[in-house]
């Protein structure tokens, strides 16, 4: 198997989670880093061991032979850096939300298609370990054909503290966490065919919204209801960064509930599981469940990139998520249901 050359664009916060995540799987090696701020790149290049740092991503890609680039900067430079790479024939992963709007996604995603230059969207709600063990339960029908559900990330967690960028973007948390849970929506359901959303702002040092709360009509016919929050109030159930989920079918339902369990009632009781994310020395414990689902999803879109089979997150796929992610913002801000063309 061919050992792939890639670097990372983007040395800030999340990165440095996802070098050790890249180290976790074999198979491919970052051989150089780029950053804006040359001296951040400097940093992670000394506790990594990567030398060829740039401060110009057009230079790196001149010099480095590459298999890919992983592209882990704020969202407006996402699209300029994917075609860069793809200009040059290099296969693009990028980070999550894709773009700045679903035109801007649906360019690059033609960009690439183009020029047939792989490209991915680096997905990793979808790969938590409790999330997968969920989809387990019903893919084996443990509580029949389930008829609703609702998905929640509801956290006082001062996540303005770690990404402090989050407090200036006009679109908060439906782009940041909820392309993430409707993403988790589509990957357990199946497609939507509409979306109502209505949205809140109720930290007042922010520009965006940090409450959304959006309703899925799924092609299958489930009701999905998606509810975020990040208004910096106190819970009692505070399970930052844990997604709950409860999920009702015909002969039962399944719920995972703070702490990583999985709980399933049929009528013969209920029966619960633990389903905690494999521990990682690297990943910081408070957001474990997270920063541990960065390696599978690696190790899906390495996969693929190696030709060894398909990738769950092609940006391709990935434009679906990001449809409804704009599809909630133009039902919040029109007062409507929006119709989905899948
Ligand atoms: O993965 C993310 O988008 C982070 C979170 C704190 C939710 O893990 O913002």
């Amino acid at each position: 198997m061919k050992n792939l050359r890639f670097a990372i664009f983007g040395t800030g916060f999340w990165s440095r989670y996802q070098l050790a995540a890249w180290r976790e799987v074999k198979g491919a090696t970052c051989v150089a880093l780029y950053n804006r701020t040359r001296a951040k790149a400097e940093g992670l290049g000394r506790e990594f061991g990567v030398n060829a740092i740039y401060d110009d991503p057009a230079e790196l890609l001149r010099r480095e032979k590459l298999d890919f680039v992983d592209i882990i900067t704020d969202v407006a430079s996402h699209a300029p850096l994917t075609q860069l790479a793809a200009k040059s024939g290099v296969p693009v992963i990028c980070q999550k939300p894709m773009a700045t709007s679903l035109r801007e996604a649906e360019s690059m995603v033609r960009f690439c298609a183009d020029r047939h230059v792989p490209f991915f969207v680096h997905e990793n709600f979808r790969w938590q370990t409790p999330i997968r063990a969920l989809d387990v339960e019903l893919k084996r029908g443990a509580i029949g054909k389930p008829f609703r559900a609702r998905i929640d990330f509801i956290s006082g967690f001062p996540v303005f503290e770690n990404q402090p960028f989050l407090a200036d973007l006009e679109q908060f948390i439906l782009t940041d966490v909820g392309s993430h849970a409707l993403d988790v929506a589509r990957f357990l359901f199946g497609e939507a065919k509409s979306v109502c959303c209505h949205t809140q702002r109720v930290h007042k040092n922010i520009k965006g919204e940090d409450v959304a709360t959006v309703m899925l009509e799924m092609v299958n016919g489930m009701t999905v209801t998606v509810n975020l929050a990040y208004a910096g109030n106190a819970l009692e159930r505070e399970a930052f960064p844990e997604t709950l989920i409860f999920v009702e079918g015909e002969n039962g339902s399944a719920e995972l509930v703070p702490g990583c369990e999985l709980r399933v009632t049929t009528r013969a009781g209920t029966q619960s599981q633990k389903v905690p994310p494999p521990s990682f020395s690297w990943a910081d414990p408070r957001y474990a469940v997270v920063h541990s689902s960065i390696v599978p999803c690696h190790k899906n879109l390495l996969r693929a990139l190696q030709g060894r089979g398909p990738a769950e997150t092609t940006a391709a796929d990935n434009l679906r998520t990001v449809r409804l992610v704009f599809a909630a913002y133009q039902s919040a801000a029109s007062g409507r249901t929006v119709p989905i063309k899948n």
